[in-house]
């Protein structure tokens, strides 16, 4: 089968990540890489030996030759090349956040189906290994009927520096890292119909929130909370691990700090390391977001080969983005958001 061409839009921080994955990736790789910034270009097409290079988007569709296209650039621009990539008849991955407003992710989403190409937003925390362990456990039925989850990551990791702009932004840490989890709750305890959000900023020198704690009310009646912080001072620094409590009508499961999978049930009480693959590439402790990435990239190209719709489909993250609006909007409000008030 022949092998897909992307082009990857924005290298920045996080691209050097996607471009490494897509070296691994069985089925695909990248021909052309754009960055507005020349010396951003010059650094990633240098590393990854990309010689087709530009410093604007519409002259790289316009050049074409390329059967997807990877948006790695920050929430501003998502929806403007979007919505160039869906007028270029190009299937198209997009970073999370997909967008700043609901407004604009349901536009994006429309203009992909408009004209029939595939959208898939990069939320790759579902794609974490101990995340799928946790799932597959929940799946087995080992804990029986599930009531009750927290999705936690609570840390004091210093991401200012790798990523100056998340300490500008008015929104911070559910729009950059609450989404995640937000989106792993979906994935372990289904869509959620109302959320209870309380923010808070305790370090001063940003401008956004960086704890939040949200609860949600999901169709099928477990109750979960999504906890989040970056101002967490921890005796041993668990960044980026999300840490997980599920309880079941049969037992409990409970993904600790270093990767620690517990399950609890009546034939006794287990417990197995679920630590990701430390990839050739990859550095600690980044190596579970990088791995995820990796997966995620080639779950990609296998739906885009099968004709299958992406788990992370725009579609689908439409609803993990609700739930970011939601929680601001209940945190604002001091008051219980319903879900639909957002579609
Ligand atoms: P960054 O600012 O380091 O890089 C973005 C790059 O995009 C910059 O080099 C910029 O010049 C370029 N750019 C912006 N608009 C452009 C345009 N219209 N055309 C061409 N180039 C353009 O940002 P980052 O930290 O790499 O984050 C990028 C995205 O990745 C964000 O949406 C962020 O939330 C996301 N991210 C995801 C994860 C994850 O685990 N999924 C982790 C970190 C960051
Ligand atoms: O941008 C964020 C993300 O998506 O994962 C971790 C991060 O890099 C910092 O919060």
């Amino acid at each position: 089968m022949a092998v897909l061409k992307g082009a990857l839009i924005g290298c920045g921080f996080f691209a050097v990540n996607q471009m490494h994955g897509w070296r691994d990736a069985e089925g695909a790789r990248i021909v052309a890489i754009c960055d507005r910034d020349p010396a951003r270009l010059r650094a990633v097409g240098d590393e990854f030996g990309i010689t087709r290079r530009y410093t604007s988007a519409e002259d790289l569709f316009a050049d074409g030759g390329f059967d997807f296209v990877d948006i790695a650039t920050t929430v501003k621009s998502h929806r403007s090349l979007v919505e160039l990539a869906a007028h270029n008849g190009i299937p198209t991955i997009c970073q999370k956040p997909i967008a700043p407003t609901m407004e604009d992710a349901k536009a994006m989403v429309a203009a992909c189906a408009a004209v029939g190409v595939p959208l898939m937003v990069h939320e790759n925390f579902r794609w974490q290994s101990p995340i799928r362990a946790a799932k597959a456990v929940i799946d087995s039925g080992a804990i029986g009927e599930v009531f009750w989850g927290r999705v936690s990551f609570r840390s004091a990791y210093d991401v200012y520096s790798g990523q100056p702009y998340l300490a500008t932004g008015k929104r911070f840490i559910i729009e950059d890292l609450g989404i995640h989890a937000l989106d792993i709750a979906r994935y372990l305890f289904g869509d959620a119909t109302s959320v209870t959000a309380r923010t808070r900023r305790v370090n001063p020198r940003i401008v956004g929130e960086d704890v939040a704690t949200v609860l949600l009310d999901h169709r099928g009646g477990i109750t979960s909370i999504v906890d989040c912080s970056y101002a967490t001072r921890l005796p041993v620094e668990a960044f980026p691990e999300t840490l997980l409590e599920v309880d079941g009508s049969k037992g409990t499961l409970r993904l600790s700090q270093d990767y620690r999978l517990q399950v609890h049930s009546r034939e006794g009480t287990v417990t197995k390391d679920v630590a990701p693959r430390l990839l050739p590439w990859a550095s600690p402790p980044w190596h579970n977001i990088q791995e995820s990435v990796s997966l995620i990239q080639q779950h990609w190209v296998d739906c885009l080969r099968t004709g299958r719709e992406p788990d992370t489909s725009g579609r689908d993250n439409l609803k993990t983005f609700a739930l970011v609006e939601a929680s601001y909007r209940s945190a604002a409000k001091v008051k219980t958001v319903p879900v639909e008030e957002f579609f």
